[in-house]
């Protein structure tokens, strides 16, 4: 059985991996200086110029780049490439108003489906397999991320997005699907719909590749059990590419990051200092290969820990963990990026103060998101049907900012607790960054 996609990429000796990444590295900043004004003009500021990147060991003098930059640079303030170059654009989930674009030449994509390969033949895939891709297709990478990658290693797949669960059976069992892509949220609803409708003895499932969103042990050990196959992490960003920036191999601890693609630094997300391998930080990343949109020092804001431990699957790659936490705030519903913030603006715009919280949790395996704000003292003595029409109002508020369903409670003015320190706004009862 074929082991790895790329053979002698992801067994690449460290020195090779390094000179691959110096090169890729010096050539990348000199093209984004020469391209990129934006890029230019910020590392004028930091008083560096293409000279004084000779290798990795000089990434470090480099300036980061960040979400808020690339709202600054939308659309097209940070390609390196014309537009007549680029096939393809891709974005973030659920941020509304300015949204993270990202660009992509022919052989960007190329290189995204190779990475989202491997990531199938980590899992065990061969182009026997039947692919079921249930990420949502369209701006959100998932769909188009695993789509390619399946094309790539030549397995059948079946492009079928998210929803439509019934749909999602009928061809799971008339076509034997054996590998299936989504998030770890939907395979467990899946799961649970195929155990309520009797359908478990025709599942032909071996292998799942789950990511997009924080997912424990526990939920992997009830997805493998209920599913009867074996989950495999992949983690991604759009900014970087999408899925398949790191992917999980048989030994199912850790990630591998595609390092021929990518550099990745951990740094302390307070002082932006770089941490040595297995201290845990933020997460950044160089996607020095890309063409159309290469990034240098992009933070993530997850935080992570690398691991250079020699792998039992013979991939050279380091390794990260599963991402622990965030060193912002942005949570992750429904696989949809959601800030604080966002709630804010909508509840102020619609004339309430800034009492409120938002309460996550997960039922029957699907994330739910209430949003508790304070009446005004005037709305207090309103009619019951006054306040539902008044709630009703702030949901769909919500969902045009959010682009998904928010319960909304009104409660007593003054019955959110004030705090007297950094207020809690969020109150996360999934408790899904254990690991
Ligand atoms: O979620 C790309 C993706 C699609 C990854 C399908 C894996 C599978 P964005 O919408 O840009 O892209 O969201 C990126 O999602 O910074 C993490 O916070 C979170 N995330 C992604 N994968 C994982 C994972 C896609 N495996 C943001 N575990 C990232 C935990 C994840 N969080």
């Amino acid at each position: 059985m074929q082991r790895y996609f790329s053979p002698e990429k992801e067994t690449a000796s460290r020195e090779q991996v390094i000179e691959w990444q110096n090169k890729g590295l010096v050539d990348a900043v000199k093209r984004v200086w020469d391209n990129v004004p934006y890029y230019r003009s910020k590392m004028e500021e930091k008083g560096v110029t293409p000279d004084d990147i000779k290798g990795i060991e000089d990434l470090h003098k480099l300036p980061f780049l960040t979400k808020d930059d690339l709202r600054e640079a939308y659309p097209y303030g940070l390609m390196a490439r014309p537009l007549e170059d680029c096939v393809r654009i891709q974005s973030t989930s659920g941020t509304t108003g300015r949204r993270v674009v990202a660009f992509y030449t022919k052989n960007d994509i190329r290189l995204w489906d190779e990475c989202c390969a491997r990531a199938l033949v980590a899992a065990g895939a061969t182009k026997e397999d039947v692919v079921h891709v249930s990420y949502g297709f369209g701006l959100f990478t998932g769909g188009a991320g695993l789509n390619g990658g399946s094309h790539m290693l030549g397995s059948l797949t079946l492009p079928m997005s998210s929803g439509n669960t019934d749909r999602q059976i009928q061809f799971m069992t008339d076509l034997k699907s054996t590998v299936l892509c989504c998030t770890p949220s939907y395979a467990a609803y899946l799961a649970e719909s195929i155990h309520e409708r009797g359908l478990r003895d025709k599942i032909h499932l071996k292998a799942g590749i789950f990511g997009a969103e924080a997912w424990t042990e526990e939920m992997r050990h009830d997805i493998e059990e209920s599913l009867g196959l074996k989950a495999y992490d992949i983690y991604g960003l759009t900014e970087i590419s999408g899925p398949g920036v790191a992917f999980e191999c048989e030994e199912q601890s850790g990630m591998h990051i595609n390092e021929d693609y990518f550099i990745a630094e951990v740094i302390d997300p307070k002082t932006g200092e770089v941490l040595p391998d297995g201290e845990k930080g933020e997460l950044v990343f160089t996607s020095f290969a890309k063409e159309a949109f290469p990034l240098i020092r992009y933070r993530t804001k997850d935080i992570c820990i690398l691991s250079r431990e020699k792998c039992s699957c013979g991939r050279t790659f380091v390794k990260m963990t599963k991402p622990l936490g965030r060193s912002d705030d942005m949570l992750i519903v429904k696989g949809v990026n959601v800030f604080p913030s966002q709630i804010e603006t909508v509840l102020l715009n619609h004339g309430y103060a800034a009492n409120y919280q938002i309460i996550v949790d997960r039922q029957k395996n699907s994330d739910t998101i209430e949003v508790r704000v304070e009446m005004t003292p005037e709305m207090f003595s309103d009619e019951l049907s006054k306040v539902t029409a008044k709630e009703k109002e702030l949901v769909s508020g919500l969902k045009s900012m959010l682009g998904i369903y928010a319960n909304v409670r009104l409660v007593a003015p003054k019955s959110i607790t004030r705090s007297e320190g950094k207020a809690v706004r969020v109150i996360d009862k999934r408790n899904l960054y254990k690991g």
